[in-house]
């Protein structure tokens, strides 16, 4: 009963709690049995697991002045933004918006921005999952992140100079781009699942034939941002993630039923997981084996496809239980982890098995029974696997190597189980998709958090709970509740030496023009427009006023010419829908008709001086001449 899943799993849970932990004691001997006792004294998390807790000696308390320690950057769903948050304080720093318009930065009211949108599909929003990180040898290089839209079959990259989105992709043919992550190590493409199943191309043929429909998988170029090539699949696709070693894209299947309804699609005991060989279907494109939909070149991967009756199949169709939901690889490559969702296990795909085998049902390594509802996997670099269940309310922490041993369905492999609250979704642990995972922290992205904070009528936030892992010898301990907007899916974190955020903007990395103080003036550049520039710093804009006609297209300039670190100037027009941020050494531009006769004051909105709100200007719209 879906209504129950929170609050009673919670808290009657405990008794399930406790016969877990006999039995993983049994299991893990004196590690299980340490983990079950702190799980059953602080489990339960109260108020008082929001403090460090008492033991491990765990502080995610960052004291003032002191910065954290890593970078969490979280998807925010469909609100359309990402949000950048430090770990372990859990503080958020800032917000960056992809899909969305943000009227605090003026993303999507400035030209550029309002291009970048245009250009990227001219939606007013979008729903991102999965951000990604660039990597170089397998480690996170600090470049770019890339996120998905799940809403309209979008891929957006932000700049990790400035923390701000630089391109969006709509990619053709698509919906729903689910599944989204860079091929390993060295981002040689960003990979797209396609989760809802359409007509190809999408034109008003073949409607109301459902077997007619198809689902994508996507490569996108990470440097020009383009689409490479497609390739259509039986079933559909749910969530990707490639190996180490840049062959293989596994991506879950939930829909291998091909149906339109939830009875239809839940129907079967087994979907399947994908394999992509990407070399296979590159050199596939290369020999022109495919077809042009909509200038994309789309190649057919499915299982009646010619191209998969080789010794060298471009996709590897892997029979799994049960509409299973995630797929993660472990750091050194050897697994794919896909956890069952409707199945209580995880099923662990052998990628260094897979090429060998004709049958890929062989190169299942281990199957753990983990508990009701797995949905996601992550890792502490130790051996140990970490598994959100949704259903059960908890995270499971396990063997990895147990699991190989043990036989399929057992729970041996099972160290220790977390409660959390409640119902999670990703969990994630400190660099746990590099190589070279960093434990410590773990993070787990609860869907409801009912109970749990001061009502705010009737939605509720999620709850984001930090659980300190440390290196993964030590048992979970619940750290931290910290309320969500609607709505984070998954995160990912890069320690800050990694990221190389600039603090003024360098003149090198864009192309418009600075103005100068002696730039500041009024050029008529047409019958019905001119093009006005203006400097800002504190605590004046470069024109104390300046005067256009009624009907002008007015193009503003401005460029901050302060050079200190956190100096931002903020260009306000009332009654024009007119507000953006002007950073140190950055120019930024708006486009908009003056219709009415008028005056109208420039302010800044951010608080630059104590003469802040001094910093005016004056715009006087003169009534056009007839
Ligand atoms: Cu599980 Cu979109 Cu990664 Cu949500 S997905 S939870
Ligand atoms: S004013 S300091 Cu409206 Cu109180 Cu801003
Ligand atoms: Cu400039 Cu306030």
């Amino acid at each position: 009963d879906e209504d129950d899943g929170g609050l009673s799993l919670g808290l009657p849970g405990l008794t399930l709690d406790r016969r877990d932990f006999m039995k993983a004691g049994v299991a893990a001997g004196a590690m299980g049995s340490v983990a079950g006792c702190s799980a059953l004294s602080g489990g339960g998390g109260s108020s008082g697991s929001q403090s460090t807790p008492s033991g491990s000696g765990a502080s995610h308390v960052v004291e003032p002045g002191e910065h954290d320690e890593y970078y969490g950057f979280w998807s925010g769903g469909h609100s359309g933004e990402l949000r950048v948050i430090g770990i372990p304080s859990m503080r958020e720093l800032t917000r960056i918006p992809v899909f969305n318009t943000d009227c605090a930065s003026g993303y999507g009211y400035t030209d550029g921005t309002q291009e970048l949108l245009e250009e990227g599909g001219g939606y007013s929003w979008g729903d991102n999952h999965h951000p990604n990180l660039s990597e170089t040898d397998g480690d996170y290089d600090g470049e770019y992140l890339y996120v998905n839209d799940k809403a309209n079959g979008r891929i957006a990259r932000v700049n990790l100079t400035y923390f701000e989105t630089d391109a969006i992709t709509d990619v053709p043919n698509m919906q729903a781009i689910h599944g989204c992550c860079v091929l390993s190590p060295d981002t040689k493409y960003v990979l797209g699942n396609g989760e809802f199943r359409a007509p190809l191309p999408n034109d008003g043929r073949d409607v109301k034939n459902p077997d007619n429909y198809t689902s994508l998988f996507v490569a996108v170029d990470p440097e020009s941002m383009e689409t490479q090539w497609q390739v259509k699949v039986d079933g559909n696709l749910d969530i990707v993630d490639t190996g180490k070693e840049g062959r293989w894209a596994i991506a879950s299947c939930y829909n291998s039923e091909e149906a339109t309804d939830i009875q239809g699609m839940t129907r079967d005991d087994r979907d399947n997981v994908k394999a992509f060989d990407i070399p296979a279907i590159e050199q596939a494109v290369e020999n022109g084996e495919y077809e042009e939909v909509n200038g994309i070149p789309v190649v057919d991967g499915t299982q009646s496809s010619s191209l998969n009756q080789g010794d060298r199949p471009i996709v590897k169709y892997v029979p799994t239980p049960k509409s299973p939901h995630c797929v993660e690889v472990g750091p050194n490559g050897d697994y794919a982890f896909i956890a069952g969702k409707l199945s209580p296990t995880v099923t662990m795909l052998d990628l260094n098995k897979l090429p060998e085998v004709s049958d890929p049902a062989e190169a299942v390594a281990g199957r753990p029974r983990v508990g009701l509802g797995p949905l996601h996997t992550t890792f502490d670099g130790n051996g140990h696997a970490y598994t959100s269940l949704f259903i059960d309310s908890q995270v499971a922490k396990w063997d990895i190597q147990a699991a190989v041993e043990a036989d399929e369905g057992s729970e041996e492999p099972i160290i220790e189980k977390q409660d959390v609250h409640y119902n999670p979704g990703h969990i994630q642990a400190l660099e746990a998709m590099t190589t070279d995972p960093d434990g410590e922290w773990l993070v787990s992205l609860n869907k409801l958090s009912k109970d749990r904070f001061l009502p705010v009528g009737p939605i509720m936030p999620d709850n984001d709970q930090l659980i300190h892992i440390g290196q993964g010898e030590e048992s979970m301990e619940l750290v931290a509740d910290h309320p969500a907007y609607p709505e984070p899916h998954d995160c990912v974190f890069a320690h800050k030496d990694k990221i190389d955020a600039k603090k003024v903007y360098d003149k090198a990395d864009y192309d418009q023009t600075y103005i100068t103080e002696e730039d500041s003036g009024v050029e008529r550049t047409g019958e019905n427009s001119v093009h006005v520039k203006m400097t800002t710093k504190r605590s004046e804009f470069g024109l104390p006023d300046f005067t256009v006609q009624a009907g002008d297209e007015v193009k503003l300039s401005t460029t901050n010419i302060e050079g200190v670190q956190d100096i931002i100037h903020g260009v306000a027009i009332p009654e024009h829908d007119i507000n953006y941020a002007v950073a140190p050494q950055d120019t930024r531009e708006v486009t908009f008709t003056a219709d009415d006769p008028g005056v109208y004051w420039i302010y800044c909105t951010y608080f630059c001086s104590a003469l802040h709100l001094e910093m005016r200007s004056r715009m006087i719209v003169e009534p056009a001449e007839e």
